[in-house]
């Protein structure tokens, strides 16, 4: 398997409850690198580009809203299969169906406020973090 990058947001109710420390280390403990990390307030624009595939869900209102209630903090994870090994250790969209050990069956309230953000594919990794990082601001 090739060396990917994904991109990960560490959402407002998690580190509004102070788990940014405690998610790094699922993270880093599943083998991921975090080659780039940012704490940030996401703007609405900036949340509603990044979350556009959404825009016509029932909930994208609710979506944006949450995004941009605190801070967040945005990372580019490297490693082995990074996009997949990161959704399988974020766990599923829903905390209630996610798996043991998971980030979101530790640490998610609930769909909504679910923790973490993680790339669906490598091409939308790199789409997504253009958006939040400049090439020297990551350092593998
Ligand atoms: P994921 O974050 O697992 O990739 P997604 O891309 O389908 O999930 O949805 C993006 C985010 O939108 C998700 O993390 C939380 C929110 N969301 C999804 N489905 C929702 C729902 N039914 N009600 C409220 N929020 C939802
Ligand atoms: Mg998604």
């Amino acid at each position: 398997m090739a060396v990917e990058r994904t991109f990960s947001i560490i959402k407002p109710d998690a580190t509004a409850r102070n788990l940014t420390g405690a998610i790094n280390v699922v993270i880093e403990q599943a083998g991921l690198r975090i080659v780039a990390q940012k704490r940030v307030r996401m703007t609405r624009g900036e949340a509603e580009t990044f979350y556009a595939v959404h825009k016509e869900r029932p909930f994208f209102g609710e979506l944006v809203e949450m995004m941009t209630s605190g801070p967040v903090v945005v990372q580019v994870l490297e490693g082995e299969g990074a996009v997949a090994r990161y959704r399988e250790i974020m766990g599923a969209t829903n905390p209630a169906s996610a798996a043991d050990g998971t980030i979101r069956k530790l640490y998610a309230k609930s769909i909504g406020e679910n923790s973490v953000h993680g790339s669906d594919s490598v091409d939308n990794a790199a789409i997504e973090i253009a958006q939040f990082f400049a090439g020297n601001e990551i350092v593998g």
